[in-house]
């Protein structure tokens, strides 16, 4: 029932957003422009100590700050982000739309970093292929992990236990190994209301870093998917789970919520995370620009028979207002105004 209610809620809010802007389904006006300024996002351990305090403090201050829907299960303007994407996971993944509404998700968030919490370092991601090379070196002592310059920690056994009642939206139980107990997020500091999946339980932030996706974390292993020659194989090598494709490089090395396909915005590394897989499908696309920042391909819903172009609407309710995917595709124009530093 819970469920009900916050998609009940999205979707009354969603008639409000409506209404407030006059030409629905046609982007906003600034879409296209040369960008004012462009913003560099670095990898997290290129950024200073001071600089990758600031950001953590900046995710904090989302997390503290209230939502814009109050008196609902969103408890802040972060879980918001959480909230919209568990309402709209079926429609945005194993689609044509993939890349490109994750692409304004995360810079939505960005955005509001910077505007609404005062971040003015660079926007970090994280670049897995540098501990997927650094053999010998476990992905959990990752600079990522850290728990003062970093996101904390792996999950502790038994600290954390699944919820009873319909486990289907989580895709991965055993992943769930516990809370994270150190950092900035540690279970002291930190309760998510919304997940896992589309259960809406307080809880801890949960991880279960696992090392056995370190295959698919190499350079070696992205390149050959950046080799690959059209979106269409693109987009189906990084879902691929036996490559494993970068998608699942995304998400299944840290465990836990990063696991689950509805919440996997729940743990602060999913926006470094995900950034680095947009700089994958930028690296991708600059290899052959001018053609690749038309190229978009696969199905409008999961399985379906119509295909998106790029006139296709991305939607984010209560986060920011529709555009299409041809607005998103290129990165140095607005909306997005941003660069990669590598
Ligand atoms: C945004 O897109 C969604 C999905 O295509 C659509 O239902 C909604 O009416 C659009 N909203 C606006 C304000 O155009
Ligand atoms: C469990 O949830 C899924 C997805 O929401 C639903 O399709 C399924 O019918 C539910 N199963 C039961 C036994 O309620
Ligand atoms: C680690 O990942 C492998 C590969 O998907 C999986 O078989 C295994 O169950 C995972 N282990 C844990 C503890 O999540
Ligand atoms: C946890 O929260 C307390 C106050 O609620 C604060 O003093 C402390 O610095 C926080 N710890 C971390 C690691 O953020
Ligand atoms: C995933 O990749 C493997 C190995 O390249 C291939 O055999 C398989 O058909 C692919 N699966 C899908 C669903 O594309
Ligand atoms: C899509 O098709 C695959 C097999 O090709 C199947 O495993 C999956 O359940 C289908 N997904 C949906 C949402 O129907
Ligand atoms: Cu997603």
């Amino acid at each position: 029932m819970l469920l009900h209610r916050i998609l009940a809620f999205l979707v009354a809010s969603f008639s409000v957003l409506c209404m407030s802007f006059a030409a629905p389904s046609s982007s906003p006006d600034y879409v296209g422009r040369k960008c004012e300024r462009i913003y560099v996002h670095k990898e997290w351990r290129d950024l200073s100590v001071k600089q990758r305090l600031s950001y953590l403090d900046a995710v904090k201050c989302l997390q503290a700050l209230p939502p814009t829907n109050p008196g609902q299960v969103a408890t802040s303007r972060f879980e918001e982000y959480l909230g919209t994407h568990i309402a709209v996971t079926r429609r945005v993944h194993l689609v044509g739309q993939f890349l490109p509404w994750h692409r304004n998700f995360v810079n939505l968030y960005t955005k509001e970093l910077r505007h609404k919490c005062h971040y003015k370092g660079p926007m970090p991601f994280w670049d897995w292929s540098r501990d997927g090379d650094n053999e010998g070196v476990p992905i959990a002592q990752s600079p990522i992990f850290d728990p003062v310059t970093g996101f904390g920690g792996d999950g502790v056994p038994g600290t954390y236990t699944l919820p009873s009642g319909n486990l289907s939206t989580v895709n991965a139980p055993r992943a769930y190994r516990g809370c994270v107990m150190d950092g900035p997020f540690a279970a002291s500091n930190f309760t998510l209301h919304l997940g896992p999946g589309e259960l809406m339980t307080q809880h801890c932030l949960v991880r279960g870093i696992n090392e056995t996706w370190r295959v698919g974390m190499t350079s070696e292993v992205l390149n050959r998917q950046l080799d690959l020659k059209t979106f269409d194989e693109l987009r189906l090598a990084i879902d691929n789970s036996t490559v494993p494709g970068m998608h699942w490089i995304t998400h299944s090395p840290i465990g836990g919520e990063m696991t689950n396909v509805w919440s996997s915005p729940s743990d602060p590394i999913f926006y470094l995370s995900h950034l680095n897989l947009d700089r994958m499908w930028w690296h991708w696309q600059k290899r052959d620009l001018k053609k690749r920042l038309r190229e978009i391909a696969g199905p409008t819903t999961r399985n379906g028979t119509d295909n998106v172009g790029l006139d296709f609407v991305l939607d984010y309710p209560l986060l920011g207002p529709n555009v299409t995917i041809r607005d998103v595709m290129d990165i140095s124009k607005e909306p997005n105004c941003f660069a990669y530093s590598y």
